[in-house]
């Protein structure tokens, strides 16, 4: 059951595709009041009470004992101290914990709080046993109640509609580094891969490969023909995936500058003056996106790159991040300016340097700035966590009608509920530290109950320098998530497998994840069009099991599979919790594998460096592809032999999915294929490993 509630005349977010009715009662599960901003939600919750949800954030899966602000914030350090990444992800969960209590008093429900602006979520870290929920302006919030925390997921994906898919080349292993400067770099990267024998299908254009980091053009100095270029790279089975900015640069005769002032299309300050903030190109103005026609117009601008042949993209800095505003600029270099004979103590030089520092991404810059929302004038820090789930539609839109039947790869770095129908994201600028390997595993679920599937983060990390058995580590976990990139930041060593010394173990690694493709493939494709989580926490699947609840870095992968990631350094194994008997399966290699029943309880596991190591549910199966040894990227994954790995009493069902991977001719209109073994025919599967349906 879904119960809308209306508090005020909040602006639509566009989040919510179902209509519902409105809810006149009080809100039942939450106190409310009025504030002088907003509205305020609060709650008791009991000491196994957990919270999930709250999408992009730092800290664990159960979201309690901190505060998160929705407040889409350009941070590149993601220390455990951070109220607000990127995204305004305003769901969660309170699981209730089944007490002697009565339980009908007091239901789990999940919490959508839709409005634009800021919102704090204090998960009891003022007080343990409060959640109190504050807005910065009107809002519409839902109250789901559900039978379970899969049902409330389910209900909330309804609510917020269907999500964007990927083509499945994008299931591939990709390849990307802010420091990509020209053609001959590109193809550097393809022939190393290929020299290795490591399957690639992306290589990513960071800032780089543009004109003075304009959006929409290609420095042609370094890319002499990048339409061949382009051309050359799909033949070696590789896209280039380009980035593209918020801002567009102030330049006379740039045309998408000029078309953007003539239009109209760019955010205004007060006065109506185009409002400038600056980004990589010094000056930028920021397309109103928020407004449908500067909406359609920036769209519009992507066709250029495609008719080069590209055909994905990953929106950046849409936050929007701004250096700095002219305007703000102006008033702290006057100061520093004034301050310059002075003989600075300690206050007056942390003065000075805040207010340089402070200059990036300020509150006050936020206010200054409106948008033309069809008619309506908003101040953007009202709409603030709008700007990147928009700059994102606007793309896909604008795929619909220039590629109407082919898939387009599109993610982006900041976004609000809603955007997962338009594209995925990435979880931006994270470090080469095994926190943060432990981080992006408990995003994921995160993320998911938020509506987000195509996702994944900077793997070996975005910023610092990577080290071999981090990379491997973290390699080992990211061929389960759908995004799967390395990334890196400029200045940092380089991390492209080839760099390393056990070049043959990272081969078999991505080459695990191409035989996974066709179960991994399938169950994004079920999460998607059954409004499912492809990646969720034990407790989701195991409700009745106390402890499943507390298991913090595990995860279940799809129906059939849990993992159960090392994130340790220098970990030669890990404590593994199984909710059930499962079957573990050991590889280092597609070739070299092998299988054992564990009983359910809790186990520690040797888990070498190079290994891969999952578990599959007792009565379910899974299918890998076999793989010939010369498979460069997806388009060489076979799609007809399998070999099945499972295990079971008597029978094992699988409910296959599988189709051309570009079209968008999906679900109902196509089949999905049951599958099932019996006991007999897994047991010969997993003995001679190379069974075949
Ligand atoms: O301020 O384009 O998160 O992935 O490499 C840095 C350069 C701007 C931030 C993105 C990162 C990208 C980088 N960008």
């Amino acid at each position: 059951m879904i119960y809308k509630y209306i508090y005020g005349e909040s602006i639509e977010t566009g989040a919510v595709v179902e209509a519902t009715r409105e809810c006149k009662q009080e809100v039942s599960v939450m106190q409310f009041v009025r504030t002088e901003e907003g509205i305020r939600l609060s709650c008791c919750m009991e000491p196994d009470d957990v919270v999930y949800g709250l999408g992009e954030q730092v800290r664990g899966m159960n979201k309690r004992g901190f505060t998160y602000i929705s407040d889409a914030t350009d941070d590149p350090i993601h220390t455990e101290c951070k109220h607000s990444l990127y995204g305004g992800h305003n769901f969660l969960i309170l699981n209730r914990a089944q007490t002697e209590k009565v339980v009908e008093n007091r239901p789990s429900f999940g919490l959508f709080v839709d409005t634009p602006g800021r919102v704090v979520f204090d998960v009891g870290e003022t007080k343990y046993d409060q959640l109190t929920i504050t807005t910065d302006g009107d809002c519409v919030v839902y109250v789901i109640l559900g039978d379970s925390l899969k049902e409330i997921a389910k209900q909330f994906r309804q609510l917020i509609g269907p999500s964007y898919i990927a083509p499945k080349w994008a299931f591939g292993y990709q390849q990307s580094r802010w420091g990509y400067a020209c053609e001959q770099d590109i193809r550097e990267v393809a022939d190393n891969y290929q020299r290795c024998g490591i399957p690639l299908d992306a290589i990513y254009l960071d800032i780089d490969y543009m004109e003075n980091y304009k959006d929409f053009t290609v420095d042609s100095g370094r890319f002499p023909d990048f339409q061949r270029l382009v051309h050359d790279m799909k033949e070696q089975g590789i896209h280039l995936v380009p980035i593209i900015d918020a801002g567009v640069k102030i330049e006379k005769g740039y045309s998408v500058y000029e078309e953007g002032v003539q239009g109209n299309y760019f955010c205004k300050e007060e006065d109506g003056k185009d409002f400038v903030g600056a980004v990589w190109p010094g000056k930028v103005h920021f397309p109103d996106v928020l407004n449908s026609k500067a909406r359609e117009w920036f769209g519009s601008k992507y066709e250029w790159l495609m008719e080069q042949g590209i055909d994905g993209f990953w929106n950046d800095m849409n936050e929007p991040a701004i250096f700095y505003s002219e305007n703000h600029l102006k008033t702290v270099l006057e100061e520093i300016l004034s301050m310059k004979d002075e003989n600075m103590d300690l206050h007056a030089f942390f003065h000075m340097r805040d207010q340089v520092v402070g200059l990036s991404n300020h509150p006050k810059d936020y206010q200054s700035f409106y948008h033309d929302m069809d008619g309506r004038k908003v101040r953007h820090d009202k709409v603030h966590n709008l700007y990147g789930c928009y700059m994102t539609r606007a793309a896909a839109e604008a795929f619909d009608k220039i590629a109407p039947d082919r898939r387009i790869l599109l993610f982006s770095r900041s976004s609000y509920i809603g955007m997962h129908r338009y594209g995925g994201i990435w979880t931006g600028d994270n470090s080469a530290w095994w926190g943060h390997l432990l981080l992006s595993i408990q995003q994921m679920p995160a993320l998911n109950l938020c509506g987000i599937l195509y996702t994944g983060s900077d793997i070996g990390g975005f910023g610092c320098d990577t080290t071999e058995d981090l990379m491997m580590r973290w390699m080992e976990f990211a061929i389960f998530t759908p995004l799967m990139r390395n990334h890196a930041a400029a200045g940092t060593r380089l991390q492209e497998l080839y760099q390393f010394e056990d070049i043959e173990s990272f081969r078999n690694i991505v080459r695990i994840r191409y035989g996974l493709l066709p179960y991994l493939y399938s169950e994004y494709m079920k999460a998607a069009f059954q409004g499912e989580m492809y990646f969720r926490p034990l407790s989701f699947d195991y409700p009745q099991d106390s402890h499943a609840f507390q298991v913090e870095d595990q995860l279940m992968v799809g129906e059939s599979i849990m993992i159960a990631p090392v994130y340790t350094q220098n970990a030669r194994g890990r404590y593994v919790y199984l909710p059930e008997e499962m079957l573990m399966v050991r590889m280092k290699s597609l070739e070299e594998k092998s299988c054992r029943i564990m009983e359910k309880g809790h186990h520690y596991l040797e888990i070498a460096l190079n290994e891969v190591v999952f578990f599959v549910r007792k009565n379910h199966m899974l299918p890998l592809a076999i793989l010939n040894d010369s498979v460069k990227s997806t388009a060489d994954v076979e799609t007809s032999q399998y070999e099945w790995i499972g295990y079971a009493d008597e029978v094992a069902e699988y409910v296959f999915y599988q189709d051309d991977g570009i079209s968008k001719d999906y679900p109902p209109s196509r089949e999905w294929k049951k599958v099932m073994l019996t006991k007999e025919r897994l047991e010969e599967n997993i003995n001679d490993g190379a069974g075949k349906l």
